[in-house]
């Protein structure tokens, strides 16, 4: 049985391939080679692949995405309806989401920034204490990734609500659900955190309509995908004040090109698309694991659903 890795990131591949065969041996895992010839590959590991994978590997069962996010695979030509789309589950990916969206919270409400400006000044100068009332939080998506960075946040004691497809039901945060509840769900949060997937749903779900409904000097932390945002939207509703701050780890355009105005923005914050890795041996034993089922004919866990898209 043939696998196919194929990494469109700058990966050393070796390294993911020779600890997952130790773990699949009786697999022959080969990595993806551009001389355009198929290797038959019955599954494919894959981040972000090259654009012609389902093309050139036409008999795959099954693909293995070693991210979360599956909104790359849609976008290929050639993937057929009915080969299941298996994505990581967490994978050591929550924890690091609760750290970021963590830091990008308290450098706003607890005026890091500021005194980050101040010691350049040379100012000692004590800002007035906080007021968590003032920094009502909100996460879209309560998956895994929204669930961890909710329920870290409302340990700190921060108010947190979470809005999702489905109802949730998690202690100490206000829980909202499907397109009737997101109105409300916005009009009371100051701290956007975005951790949806990618979908035809969620495309472009940050705009000026729904940031323009979060409370006064909101800060929006998106750490879903790019194509969420409306940047034109985002870099207007900072010119007029309504958002105070952001804080972007992905974009439309990833590298962010030179030159593109959220580089130099003083409220925003760039970081390149790091904010939970998928970390290589976690990663690894999981994908493994999935691809022992398969090889024993038992049931997958992570599959994709293919009509919500996530
Ligand atoms: P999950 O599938 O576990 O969770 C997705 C959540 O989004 C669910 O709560 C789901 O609702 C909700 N959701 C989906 N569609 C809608 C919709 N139309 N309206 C309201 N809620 C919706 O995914 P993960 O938490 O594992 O990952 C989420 C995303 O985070 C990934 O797809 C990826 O884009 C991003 N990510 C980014 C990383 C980075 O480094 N920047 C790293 C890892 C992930 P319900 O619970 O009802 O199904
Ligand atoms: C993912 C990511 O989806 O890293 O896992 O963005």
């Amino acid at each position: 049985m043939k696998i196919i890795f194929a990494s469109a990131h700058d990966v050393d591949a070796d390294s993911w391939i020779k600890p997952l065969q130790a773990l699949v041996p009786q697999a022959d895992i080969q990595q993806w080679s551009d001389d355009g010839s198929a290797i038959g590959a019955e599954l494919a590991v894959v981040w972000n692949p090259p654009r012609d994978i389902f093309l050139r590997e036409t008999g795959l069962q099954a693909v293995f995405n070693l991210g979360a996010g599956v909104d790359a695979l849609f976008r290929l030509e050639g993937l057929n309806d009915d080969v299941p789309i298996v994505r990581l589950e967490d994978a050591g990916m929550s924890v690091q989401m609760a750290e970021y969206a963590t830091y990008a919270l308290l450098r706003a409400s607890r005026q890091f920034d500021r005194y980050e400006g101040l010691q350049k000044q040379g100012i000692w100068e004590p800002l007035p204490d906080i007021q968590r009332g003032k920094w009502p939080v909100g996460v879209m998506g309560m998956g895994l990734m929204g669930a961890r960075v909710a329920q870290t946040l409302a340990s700190l004691d921060y108010p947190v609500a979470g809005w999702s497809r489905s109802g949730k039901d998690l202690p100490g945060i206000e829980c909202f659900a499907g397109p009737a509840q997101l109105p409300a769900f916005l009009a009371r949060t100051r701290v956007l955190i975005n951790t949806l997937p990618l979908t035809s749903e969620t495309h472009g779900i940050l705009c000026r309509d729904t940031l323009g409904r979060l409370l006064p000097e909101a800060h929006l932390i998106n750490v879903g995908r790019g194509d969420h945002l409306v940047e034109e939207d985002l870099l207007a509703l900072l010119d007029s004040g309504h958002i105070h701050g952001a804080t972007l780890d992905v974009f439309n355009q990833e590298p962010l090109p030179q030159g593109h105005a959220f580089w130099t923005h003083p409220r925003i914050t760039v970081t390149p698309h790091v904010a939970a890795a998928s970390l290589r041996e976690t990663s690894i034993a999981q994908v493994a694991a999935n691809i022992n089922c398969y090889l024993r004919g038992e049931p997958l866990t992570g599959v994709v659903v293919r009509g919500r898209g996530y």
